[in-house]
């Protein structure tokens, strides 16, 4: 009965697609299961330490982690909430939806996130560090934020011309490589 894993198509800044606000998960069934597990296998064929639903044009508030060296450490988070908050960060960040692009984002450094993991059961967890920025960067996705949002006017326009030609020279060229 179980389906191959597939790896979906990532939207990029500025499709409008990306503005769209996720909805809560009224259950964790194999649906969702099948979507995140989708959504690793696309978060680490591109190769990227995070994604949000959102960038697959799915509006479920699924979001998936892993911040380790070895793929050792996948996180599924359903509904994700930050409850807590501490202190600041400031991380150069990248976004598998920006291609190419790594700026400066400052964020809480400690978060206190309560979610439901991919079997239905509801999880607490302090974060912090790469990890903790990357959760923010995620939740942000599920409500049609992008780390460009924190950025100048001028320094977002911007990235927008570059990406809009990169788009019409069908370029994917600056992808591949992990956006840390
Ligand atoms: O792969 C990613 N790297 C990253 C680096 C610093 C801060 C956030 C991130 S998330 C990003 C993948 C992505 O776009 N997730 O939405
Ligand atoms: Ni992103």
């Amino acid at each position: 009965m179980g389906q191959d894993m597939a790896i979906l198509d990532i939207l990029h800044f500025p499709d409008t697609r990306l503005r769209n606000v996720a909805k809560p998960v009224a259950q964790v069934d194999g649906s969702v299961r099948q979507l995140i597990d989708d959504m690793f296998e696309t978060m680490y064929a591109a190769p990227g330490i995070g994604l949000a639903a959102v960038q697959v044009n799915d509006l479920r508030r699924v979001i998936v982690v892993d911040t380790s060296e070895d793929r050792s450490q996948a996180l599924a988070l359903v509904n994700p909430e930050i409850i807590a908050k501490q202190g600041d960060e400031s991380m150069d960040e990248g976004c598998l939806s920006v291609p190419g692009v790594y700026e400066t984002v400052q964020r809480a450094a400690q978060i206190r996130v309560r979610a439901l993991d991919r079997e239905g059961n509801a999880i607490e967890k302090d974060i912090d560090g790469l990890l903790a920025v990357c959760i923010q960067h995620e939740i942000d996705h599920l409500d049609g934020k992008l780390f460009v949002d924190y950025l100048s006017n001028l320094k977002r326009q911007r990235i927008r011309k570059k990406l809009e030609k990169d788009a019409r020279q069908g370029g994917d060229k600056t992808q591949r490589r992990r956006a840390i």
